[in-house]
């Protein structure tokens, strides 16, 4: 047996031509690093240089992931009775260890998932600024005193933890995201299980030896790898079994939909951060270059791979051809590589071949609803390639920014979430044909408009069904302590992120003091009061 801080990183002999190392990868359980439990493996690749194999990793079995369980079950009666404030502590250490190793960390996220340097900085910021929060809001976890209608009788609320969190999160924020639902599930007394994205799970691995750093006890966190059909499957089916008292999620729809049914007849809560198809909206009196900015950076920035990212692109008729002659000058210059290597490029490749696929797919979808293809051509090669593109394209999995106009309501791809550098352009007659189509999807979760005429930014956010809506700023980039989720197929309801979080991890405790010695009925032992009769005319002093 060896505990995770006993174990420094295990390296393979590596094949990659960069020389760059290549671990043995763990699961954690109970703090002790453990293989699958068949010795069964996957690896993890670096998408913007295939080349390039991270390591490899168990591929955790039904048994591995109830090991996990087990493991946050038996350190939940001692975690939960932890105070807050000692617990916020712990969590406080986690974002200083970040800070001190954040440019590794970055430079791993990168390495992983292919994002920009500027990009995966950006969400591993939002991972420490998340601990920063929860710090303090470990001395904040308040309950309330409450007048009871009895006298001798005191009222109080309390928050207590939930129990055992399954945490199953997207690899596009790979460090963002599942500290968005562990710091504030642990904060809030809880421990868990998390299944790491399939496409980075060294990074993860990196993430869960820094949370034992931190001083966080033995199986508050346990970490199993695998698959969303393997690991994944075996920690939603243990719901069914009573072994977990929360799911959080944060992926498709689909799969949302399946957890949140499963989750459903176990009476199990249920966070569900799920797809969207964000509408950015442009109106005539906008300053057009900052909304080109704004509309460029949401399609394309992250490679289109935010489940923020822009959508459907709603022009007014009356700019609609300067706009999109404008937007479509950018979009042809993109500079697309791996950041690893090249200065200045605004996004790198898919999150693994996976994705890849996936958006392929999405590109069909468009070609066969007859939108209008602006420009775009699948996936780059060394013959196929936009004159912005830095690097050996055969290198990586890289594709090329797509625009498609001549968007309407009855097509499929209006509807239909694409994930990737691939935007769909929508014509409005005018702000009320605008709102109707940035509410026409089956999602909520981001939205924007750009204008300068107060009253339509009003009618915009007061019209708009969504979680989140931006006034002349883009579709991404909420921020660690605003609530964060969607409405309609985006999510439950639920929100990650801020003090609002805690309600998904906590649940409310009512506790009454009776304290007269005696048995008071609540409504039926209440003084009466009566109403005094006195006839006056206040009419008659008007
Ligand atoms: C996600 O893509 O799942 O608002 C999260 C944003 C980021 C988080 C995105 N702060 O775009």
């Amino acid at each position: 047996m060896t505990h995770v801080l006993e174990t420094g990183l295990e390296f393979l002999p590596s094949e990659n031509p960069d020389n760059l190392p290549m671990v043995k990868g763990y699961n954690i359980i109970n703090g002790q690093v453990k293989l699958a439990s068949d010795g069964a493996t996957f690896t993890s690749s670096n998408p913007g240089l295939l080349t390039d194999c991270l390591g490899e990793f168990p591929l955790s079995t039904k048994d591995d992931v109830h090991a996990a369980l087990d493991a946050a079950r038996a350190a939940f009666p001692a975690w939960s009775a932890t105070p807050a404030p000692t617990r916020g502590q712990i969590i406080g250490n986690m974002g200083r260890l970040l800070m001190e190793h954040k440019d590794a960390i970055v430079a791993l996220e990168t390495r992983e998932i292919g994002k920009t340097l500027k990009e995966s900085a950006g969400s591993v910021q939002e991972a420490i600024d998340t601990c920063l929060f929860f710090q303090s809001e470990g001395r904040r976890l308040y309950g309330q005193t409450v007048h009871s209608e009895l006298p001798n009788k005191e009222l109080f609320t309390y928050r207590r933890a939930l129990g055992v969190c399954g945490i199953i999160n997207a690899c596009n924020f790979p460090a963002a995201v599942p500290f968005w639902k562990m710091i504030p599930a642990i904060m809030c007394g809880n421990t868990c299980v998390w299944k790491s994205p399939q496409d980075a799970p060294m990074l993860s691995f990196a993430l869960a030896r820094i949370m034992h750093q931190a001083g966080l006890p033995d199986g508050v966190i346990n970490l199993v790898h695998g698959k969303g059909s393997g690991a994944g499957q075996h920690l939603v089916d243990a719901v069914d079994e009573g072994k977990i008292n929360k799911i959080s999620f944060t992926g498709s729809t689909a799969v949302g939909k399946m957890i949140g049914e499963v989750c459903g007849r176990n009476l199990v809560s249920a966070s569900l951060e799920l797809g969207g198809k964000n509408p950015l909206v442009i109106m005539p009196s906008a300053n057009l270059e900052n909304a080109i900015e704004g509309a460029y950076w949401s399609g394309f920035g992250t490679a289109g791979q935010r489940c923020t990212s822009l959508g459907n692109l709603i022009i007014h008729q009356d700019i609609y051809d300067e706009f999109v002659e404008k937007l479509m000058a950018k979009v042809k210059s993109t500079r697309i590589g791996d950041s690893a290597r090249v200065d200045g490029v605004l996004y790198g490749p898919m999150l693994s071949e996976k994705y890849a696929v996936d958006f392929l797919k999405g590109l069909e979808m468009c070609e066969a609803d007859g939108a209008n293809k602006l420009f775009g051509n699948g996936r780059i090669t060394s013959d196929n390639k936009p004159q912005g593109f830095v690097g050996d394209a055969e290198a990586g999995v890289y594709m090329w920014p797509h625009v498609y106009a001549g968007v309407t309501e009855d097509m499929k791809c209006f509807h239909e979430e694409v994930f990737g550098p691939a935007i769909t352009i929508v014509k409005a007659n005018d702000f009320d044909h605008a709102l109707h189509l940035a509410n026409a999807s089956p999602y909520g979760l981001s939205s924007a408009i750009y204008t300068n005429d107060r009253l339509e930014a009003y009618r915009f956010k007061s019209g708009i069904k969504a979680g989140m809506t931006g006034i002349n700023n883009s579709t991404t980039g909420a921020e660690a302590h605003l609530p964060f989720g969607g409405v309609k197929g985006s999510g439950n309801g639920t929100r990650e992120s801020g003090i609002w979080v805690i309600e998904a991890y906590s649940y409310w405790h009512a506790v009454n003091d009776e304290l007269s010695g005696k048995l008071q009925l609540a409504q039926m032992d209440v003084d009466e009061i009566e109403m005094v009769e006195a006839e006056v005319d206040y009419s008659s002093l008007a």
